[in-house]
């Protein structure tokens, strides 16, 4: 299969992430990349092809203008007030104050375009984002060329934003824009599957109301674990797209047996549906040693999980999002696409 990658991915190289009252070394970092680079080129799994630049107007199907305005002069604006570490937010417009004035002041805007703390932005940020658009892009786009399978190893990941919110390490949602893109080039239903550990709350959000992407997600139930204000299962959608959203949310300790039935019932759902197109949130910290999630899933067991998502019979765009014990992810994503290719 076709891998999208561009070794520029490393401009993107916060130094701070705000993680249990400290300001750590981020978990997404750019070595992470060495390792997939190593073992799917180890594993023979495709050539390696640098992405194109696509029209901006791609992304800005998905994001609000003035979302992708904020993303792109950010951090500007931050350095411009004087601010000495990266950038990230400390208020907002919160359940007692929920204002949709949009702060001109850069410690209220960025307030109101984060969902979360965690994570920094600095000089390459913006740039770094729309490069991993483009990578999901160009991946995308040899499926309309008619392609079975391609492997976007894009970074930063893109599942937790939204239409005009980052966080959880993302910036631009690029599996979002890669279903829109497929949408906009002759496919009609496009199933989503996201096998991140944590729920996608920004692509549900996208396409909560639309009956044309059908998005479901295994994840640790946000009761316990990050983004923890959405994924919820009676989260099923609304208007046009209710019966279009299926959560599976999980509690610690969840082995692979477990994982894959609900893995069978999402894609019973996408046949049901008539999905023509499968776009996968490809992230692989439901490993057992991952360091910030609690699901044991093997590597052995992820060349089952290609397997699966194979017997679909789909075209399938795979789209790099989180996984974080970078020594194993490599092995780990190598095992999806080898499964998946062994069984397509
Ligand atoms: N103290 C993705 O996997 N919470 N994002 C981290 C660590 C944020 C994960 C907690 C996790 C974001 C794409
Ligand atoms: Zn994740």
């Amino acid at each position: 299969m076709k891998i999208v990658f561009s070794p520029d991915h490393v401009n993107h190289n916060t130094k701070t992430e705000l993680s249990g009252g400290q300001l750590v070394t981020p978990y997404e970092c750019a070595s992470r990349m060495d390792y997939v680079s190593q073992a799917l080129q180890q594993y023979q799994l495709g050539d390696v092809v640098a992405p194109r630049a696509f029209p901006r107007s791609h992304v800005e199907k998905i994001h609000s203008h003035d979302y992708l305005e904020f993303l792109d002069n950010c951090w500007q604006q931050w350095q411009a007030a004087g601010m000495q570490g990266e950038a990230m937010p400390s208020v907002w417009p919160s359940r007692s104050m929920p204002s949709t004035h949009i702060p001109k002041n850069i410690d209220g805007k960025i307030g109101y375009y984060a969902l979360a703390a965690e994570t920094a932005i600095s000089a390459n940020t913006a740039q770094s984002a729309w490069l991993a658009a483009d990578i999901a892009l160009t991946a995308t786009d040899y499926i309309v060329q008619g392609e079975a399978c391609a492997f976007a190893q894009a970074r930063p990941p893109g599942h937790h934003a939204s239409k005009d919110q980052y966080g959880g390490y993302c910036f631009i949602n690029n599996a979002a824009v890669a279903a829109q893109y497929l949408l906009d080039n002759g496919y009609q239903k496009v199933a989503l599957m996201d096998v991140d550990f944590h729920h996608g709350n920004g692509t549900q959000a996208i396409f909560y109301d639309r009956d044309d992407v059908f998005f479901s997600s295994i994840h640790g139930d946000p009761f316990d674990a990050f983004p923890h204000f959405l994924g919820h299962a009676e989260e099923i959608g609304e208007g046009e797209g209710i019966g279009y959203n299926l959560n599976h949310p999980l509690p610690p300790g969840t082995p692979y047996s477990t994982w894959a039935t609900k893995l069978d019932e999402s894609l019973v759902a996408f046949r049901s549906y008539g999905a023509d197109v499968l776009v996968v949130s490809l992230g692989l910290d439901t490993f057992e040693h991952d360091p910030i999630s609690f699901f044991k899933i093997k590597t052995e067991e992820y060349l089952q999980m290609g397997q699966q998502l194979a017997s679909l019979g789909l075209p399938t765009v795979f789209i790099m999002e989180g996984g974080y014990a970078v020594e194993d992810i490599g092995y780990n994503t190598a095992n999806v696409l080898k499964g998946f290719l062994q069984q397509a």
